[in-house]
């Protein structure tokens, strides 16, 4: 069961499980095409409606995707769709997921953290109450982690206290309403792994990039969507549809921000592995899901170097950082327990960023370049509610 599939990850793991003959039900209340619509946003690549997309998919592979749409904060329609579709696995990626979108004001906020920390509270209550021996892959964030000057571990660090020594969850230091959420949320389910003996594995997930999969590539209407506004665009995927249409890098601040990313295609490997190779009753395992390390100078550096590649000149500019968050720390994040799982990455290569770019400049007239600048402000969240097209 894919909760979220109709999103960005959602559906291109969706659609791998899929062609990997796992039998495949997508739960989602589709809320972030409202959000499209509520902000006056669109994906850059056009995208077919779920039905639409599943009965292509069905018409080319002759495999069936489940649908169920519906929202996990309505336990009664996720109990029904547990107790109907019976799953093994649940793959939680059903969140609002944008930290702009949790600090537009306090709605949004509040929103976010209800929506994701009851909606995972009721995917808990729900395989304790239909399918105790049911795995849970929840996707997480790097971000929980925030950026201490510490190498980060993956999920415990063992620490040793006036001479006495335990593993112990890692801190969190998260930096928006949105990767608070995620924290709530690993809270609660590392409580329950050892209440009710749940079976987890938190995927602490780096900023994905890329849009094509192999299967997304077998048709116009499985395309996934491609965000690259101020609110839903992420770092990578955004400069590229700037550079496309002549729009200088939008750098925040300094530009030592430095996190973790990972290329779409190994988001979907990640999750099969996961899933392929289940936590035990009552375990909590985290992964952090990333394959490099990259600062957003250095980005921005590597798109400038591939728009050369294409004739494209490329500007950077610094833009005063719209959120609060170190703009030059340390970061060196173990990410070793997906590769011994088997994980084979694809890393960030010059290929890759031409081929980005190119579907950029492919889909450059659908830009609405209004929507580039950042235009959500960490210390400037209202109690008002604000319209941020506006
Ligand atoms: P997305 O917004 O494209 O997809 C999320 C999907 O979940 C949407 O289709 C939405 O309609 C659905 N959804 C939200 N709330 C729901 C609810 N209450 N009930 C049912 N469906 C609901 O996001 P994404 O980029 O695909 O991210 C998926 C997950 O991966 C999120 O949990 C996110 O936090 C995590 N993640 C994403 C990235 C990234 O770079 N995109 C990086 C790290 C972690
Ligand atoms: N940044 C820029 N310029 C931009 C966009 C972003 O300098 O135009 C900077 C941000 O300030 C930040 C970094 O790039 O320091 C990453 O920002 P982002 O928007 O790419 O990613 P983020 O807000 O952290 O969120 C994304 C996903 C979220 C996921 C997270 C993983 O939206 O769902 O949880 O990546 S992580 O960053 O590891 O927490």
């Amino acid at each position: 069961m894919v909760i979220g599939g109709d999103g960005y990850c959602g559906w291109a793991t969706s659609l791998h499980l899929s062609n990997k003959n796992y039998e495949v039900a997508i739960v989602d209340n589709l809320v972030r095409r409202h959000f499209d619509d509520q902000l006056g946003l669109d994906s850059l690549t056009p995208i077919s409606s779920i039905h639409d997309r599943i009965r292509r998919w069905r018409s080319l592979t002759e495999k069936d995707i489940n649908l169920y749409i519906g929202d996990v904060c309505d336990f009664e329609f996720l109990s029904e769709a547990f107790t109907s579709f019976k799953p093994d696995a649940v793959v939680h990626f059903g969140e609002q997921r944008s930290a702009p979108y949790s600090m537009i004001d306090r709605s949004r906020a509040v929103y976010t953290q209800q929506n994701n920390v009851l909606g995972t509270l009721n995917v808990l209550f729900a395989i304790k109450e239909f399918g105790e021996d049911c795995h849970l892959v929840k996707l997480g964030t790097m971000g929980e982690y925030g950026t201490p000057n510490i190498d980060i571990e993956e999920g415990y660090i063992t620490i040793t206290h006036n001479g006495r020594t335990d593993t112990l969850p890692y801190p969190k230091q998260a930096s928006s309403f949105y990767h608070l959420s995620k924290v709530h949320d690993s809270n609660n389910i590392a409580f329950t792994c050892k209440a009710w003996g749940i079976r987890a594995t938190d995927l602490n997930q780096g900023v994905v990039y890329g849009v094509r999969t192999d299967e997304t590539e077998m048709h116009e209407e499985l395309y996934n969507r491609f965000d690259y506004d101020g609110v839903f665009g992420t770092a990578l995927n955004r400069f590229c549809v700037q550079a496309a249409v002549g729009h200088p890098l939008t750098v925040y601040g300094k530009g030592g921000q430095t996190r973790g990313y990972l290329d779409i295609r190994d988001t979907v490997q990640c999750v099969e592995l996961a899933i392929a190779n289940p936590a035990k009753r009552g375990e909590f395992r985290v992964f952090n899901q990333f394959t490099e390390q990259f600062s957003v100078n250095q980005l921005a550096s590597l798109v400038t170097k591939a728009g050369e590649k294409l004739g494209i000149e490329v500007q950077t500019t610094s833009v005063p950082n719209p959120r609060v968050e170190a703009e030059e720390h340390y970061y060196n994040a173990k990410h070793t327990k997906l590769i011994e799982l088997g994980l084979q990455p694809h890393l960030l290569s010059d290929s890759l960023l031409d081929s980005l770019l190119n579907v950029a400049v492919q889909f450059k007239d659908r830009v609405d370049t209004k929507q580039i600048m950042p235009s959500v402000s960490w210390r400037k969240i209202g109690a008002k509610p604000k319209t941020v097209s506006a």
